[in-house]
């Protein structure tokens, strides 16, 4: 009886937990998103909020196979919900030549450095993805951080 009765208790749990989807708020301060890295599990959504002059763009070719591409309008606040596991960069495309982008970690895709490094070869080919370079770094540098590297 009494193991029954944990056994339902452990169900419940499992069956509120999956269905709990978060929501994340990245603010943009001046030429910046804040914060630049969100840590995110599939199903989450994220919000862009104090958006007068910016916009949010995925970069093509750092995104999750397979990934829908995001493209804003100028000067909206948007929010989506991200399903594929994966690394996500992405840029304010008019403020990209300050840097103004961040990325998003869904889930928990295997080896997450092996992504960034096939990241960073791509800005080797394509120049103007050089911006993405220094918000990689940081990913990588609070990731480590965080003790999820
Ligand atoms: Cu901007």
């Amino acid at each position: 009886m009494a193991r029954r009765f944990l056994w339902s208790i452990c169900l419940l749990l499992g069956l509120t937990s999956q269905g709990y989807a978060e929501e994340f708020e990245i603010q943009a301060v001046g030429v910046k998103f804040a914060p630049m890295v969100v840590v995110l599990q599939p199903g989450d959504r994220v919000s862009w909020t104090n958006m007068p002059a910016h916009l949010i763009e995925t970069i093509d070719v750092m995104v999750p196979e397979g990934t829908e591409k995001i493209k804003t309008e100028m000067g909206v606040d948007v929010s989506f919900v991200f399903e594929n596991e994966g690394v996500y960069v992405y840029k304010c495309t008019p403020h990209w030549g300050a840097r103004m982008g961040g990325v998003l970690l869904v889930g928990n895709p295997s080896d997450i450095d092996g992504i960034i490094d096939s990241y960073m070869e791509e800005i080797k080919k394509d120049k103007s993805l050089l911006p993405a370079k220094g918000l990689l770094k940081k990913f990588r540098k609070q990731l480590q951080a965080q003790g999820l590297l």
